[in-house]
C-alpha cells in the first residue's frame, strides 16, 4: 500500500487532490496513481472522486495498518519496524521471538486481538478483537538490572501524554503500571526482561490501551474497574495515530531520559499522578499498610509516609487508593 499518498490525503484532510498532483509527487503515471487508490479502497479507505478536482479521502478503516502508521510517524527508531498480526497468543510473547530471531531496537509488534494476553503477576489481560492497543516495544537499554522500573514509568508518562494529545479525557497515572479515568483502568504496562549474569539484555515493553471498547466488550468482572477511551470521550479514537503519537512521546522521553537519567522523567510522572497526596493501603504477607503516598524516589520506587511519620518506600507490587 502507498505509504507517501496516504500521508498526502493526511495532511490535508478533506480536500481534494488532483490527479495531476498526485502523479507529480509521486513520481508515477496517473493510471499508477489510480491503481495506488483502488488498493487503499481494497483495504478500506474511502475516497471520492470527482472529474477535474481529483480525489478526497473520506473515511480510514478501523483497521491497524502499518502504512497508516507509518505516514504519521515523527520517530526515528521507535515503531519503524513493525509488525502487524490478526491474532496472537500475546504480543509479547512475539516480540521475545523476534528478538531471538535478531529484532532490533524499537521493533514493534501489535495484533488485533491478543488469546492469552497477560499482566503482572499471572493476570490476564483482557484484548478483544479490533478495540484495543496491544502492543509490546523492543528494547536494548544500556542500563543497570535494578533501573528497569523506572521503564514502566517512563512507558507510562508516554502513554499518558499520548492519550491527552489525542483525546479529550482526564487520564493520570496510578502507582505504578495503570493509567486511569475517574478511578478506572484504561491502560497496564508489563514490562519483561531478559537478564544473563546480572547483565540486562533486552526489554519488551507491553502496552495494551483498552481504545474503542464498549461497556458490554467487557466481561462481567471488568465492568466496574475498567473503562475505555470511547466510554470516558463517547468518540472512537483512531488506533493507528495512537500507535503512532504514543511511539513519539515514548522516543522523545526515552532520549531524555539516555541523556539526563531519570529525574526528568520522575519529575513528569509527579505532575501525571493521581497517585500521590492520596492515602494508600499497600497489601503484603505481614498485613498491609496505610499510609499516604508522597512521591517516588530516583530508582522509581513509591515513597509513603506512615501515619506515625515513617517514610516506607515500596519497589514493586499493588497498591490500593483509598
Ligand atoms: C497490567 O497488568 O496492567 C499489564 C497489562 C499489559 C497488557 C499488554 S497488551 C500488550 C502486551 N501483551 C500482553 O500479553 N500484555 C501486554 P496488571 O497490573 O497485572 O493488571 C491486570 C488487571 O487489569 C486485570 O486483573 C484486570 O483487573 C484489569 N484488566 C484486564 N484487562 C483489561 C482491559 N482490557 N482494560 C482495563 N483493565 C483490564
Amino acid at each position: 500500500m502507498n505509504e507517501q499518498l496516504l500521508k498526502l490525503f493526511r495532511e490535508r484532510p478533506e480536500q481534494y487532490i488532483s490527479g495531476e498532483e498526485l502523479s507529480r509527487t509521486l513520481n508515477c503515471s496517473r493510471t499508477a496513481v489510480w491503481k495506488h487508490i483502488q488498493a487503499l479502497r481494497g483495504h478500506g479507505y474511502e475516497f471520492e472522486s470527482a472529474s477535474r478536482r481529483g480525489y478526497r479521502l473520506v473515511r480510514m478503516p478501523d483497521r491497524l495498518n502499518s502504512a497508516a502508521i507509518l505516514s504519521g510517524l515523527r520517530t526515528n527508531i521507535m515503531g519503524r519496524r513493525l509488525h502487524i498480526f490478526d491474532s496472537v497468543e500475546s504480543t509479547q510473547t512475539t516480540a521475545q521471538r523476534l528478538v531471538a530471531e535478531g529484532a532490533g531496537e524499537g521493533t514493534l509488534v501489535l495484533a488485533e486481538q491478543q488469546t492469552i494476553g497477560r499482566g503482572r503477576m499471572g493476570r490476564s489481560w483482557h484484548s478483544p478483537e479490533g478495540k484495543g492497543v496491544w502492543m509490546s516495544l523492543v528494547l536494548f537499554p544500556q542500563i543497570p538490572l535494578p533501573f528497569t522500573p523506572q521503564l514502566t514509568l517512563l512507558t507510562a508518562v508516554a502513554v499518558c501524554r499520548a492519550i491527552r494529545r489525542l483525546v479529550s479525557v482526564n487520564v493520570g497515572i496510578k502507582w505504578p503500571n495503570d493509567l486511569l479515568i475517574e478511578g478506572k483502568k484504561v491502560c497496564g504496562i508489563l514490562l519483561e526482561s531478559k537478564a544473563e549474569d546480572e547483565r540486562l539484555l533486552y526489554i519488551v515493553a507491553g502496552i495494551g490501551i483498552s481504545a474503542n471498547l464498549s461497556a458490554g466488550d467487557y466481561p462481567e468482572h471488568l465492568q466496574n474497574i475498567a473503562t475505555s477511551l470511547l466510554i470516558e470521550s463517547g468518540r472512537a479514537v483512531d488506533r493507528n495515530r495512537l500507535v503512532g503519537e504514543t511511539m513519539a512521546q515514548f522516543e522523545d522521553l526515552y532520549g531524555l531520559y539516555r541523556q539526563e537519567g531519570f529525574e526528568p522523567i520522575r519529575l513528569l510522572w509527579e505532575a501525571l499522578s493521581v497517585t500521590l497526596g492520596r492515602s494508600v493501603r499497600i497489601p503484603s504477607k505481614e498485613g498491609s499498610l496505610t499510609g499516604t503516598a508522597q512521591g517516588i524516589d530516583e530508582m522509581g520506587a513509591l515513597v509513603v509516609r506512615l501515619p506515625d511519620g515513617e517514610i516506607r518506600k515500596i519497589y514493586s507490587g499493588d497498591i490500593v487508593m483509598q
